[in-house]
């Protein structure tokens, strides 16, 4: 069933993100809507929803598998007041206002994997893609994509996803309603969107540690050019990861520059 956007603009509380949305039954990407959408001038706040996207995009140029009447596949355009530490925590703000919404309404506790998957019981049921567009007057926007499996079944999986990839329907043993996810997430979105504002990252963050289970675990990571291993120790307040490795050294990693996280038990 196609989304109902009446429900979602009558019971969607917010001053800024969903001032405008636009519905599609069908696109490419909601990032590569919403990137064109910021080309011809819209702005913060607006959210492209898409019922089915045909070329979901991950992180690296990865797919994002996307069918049609059953995921919540949106972009939102933000604003972040241009520094660098804003536009990494536009992810942190993404992955937080998720997990939220799904609790808030599942009672189902999801996990953040640093720097932007979400999972629940180790499978990831959901993703955030985060791109800048930057014009050349210096004016910077973030198309922060969203990505949530809502009602799949475990055949609704492609083979290569299906031990990897779960949806809350799966979770939950229940069909959700996929617009007041959206909604509760949107509204989450507002409430840490307006903190970042206000400076303060210390609120985000503490809130944002209570559901990433990367931090103290043992991980190598992925970047294009090499592998790193260590305990991942603290995130700082820029967004860097803290990564002690075995000589005792401490590494700084950028969560844009990550390909893969793998974890190791302790
Ligand atoms: C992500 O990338 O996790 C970011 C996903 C963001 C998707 C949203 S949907 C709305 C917006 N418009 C877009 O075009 N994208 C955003 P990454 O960490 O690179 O993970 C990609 C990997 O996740 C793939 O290589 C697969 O292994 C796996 N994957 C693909 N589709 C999946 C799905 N539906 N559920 C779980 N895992 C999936």
């Amino acid at each position: 069933m196609f989304l109902n956007e009446k429900s979602i603009k009558e019971d969607l509380v917010t001053n800024i993100i969903g001032k405008k949305i636009f519905f599609l039954e069908k696109v490419d990407s909601t990032n590569t809507y919403a990137r064109k959408l910021v080309q011809r001038g819209f702005g913060e706040g607006i959210v492209v929803i898409a019922d089915h996207q045909t070329k979901g995009r991950g992180r690296f140029g990865k797919k994002w598998h996307s069918p049609p009447g059953t995921g919540a596949w949106m972009s939102v355009i933000l604003n972040p007041v241009g520094s660098k530490d804003s536009l990494i925590n536009i992810n942190y703000i993404c992955a937080l206002s998720v997990v939220e919404a799904i609790y808030n309404l599942t009672y189902v506790k999801g996990e953040i994997k640093w720097p932007n998957d979400i999972l629940i019981n180790k499978k990831k049921v959901g993703g955030i893609l985060s791109e800048l567009v930057k014009f050349e007057d210096k004016k910077e926007f973030m198309i922060a994509g969203i990505g949530i499996n809502i009602n799949q079944s475990y055949d609704d999986f492609p083979s290569d996803l299906r031990e990897i990839a779960t949806s809350l329907k799966i979770i939950c043993g229940i069909e959700l309603v996929r617009e007041e996810i959206i909604i509760n997430i949107l509204q989450f979105l507002e409430k840490y969107y307006l903190l970042s504002f206000e400076n303060r990252t210390d609120v985000i963050f503490k809130e944002w540690l209570k559901w990433c289970t990367t931090i103290g675990k043992k991980i190598r990571i992925a970047t294009s050019e090499k592998y790193f291993e260590g305990v991942a120790e603290s995130i700082k307040p820029d967004g860097k990861l803290l990564l002690r490795n075995s000589l005792n050294e401490i590494k700084e990693v950028t969560p844009g520059d990550i390909i893969q996280v793998i974890e190791y038990i302790n």
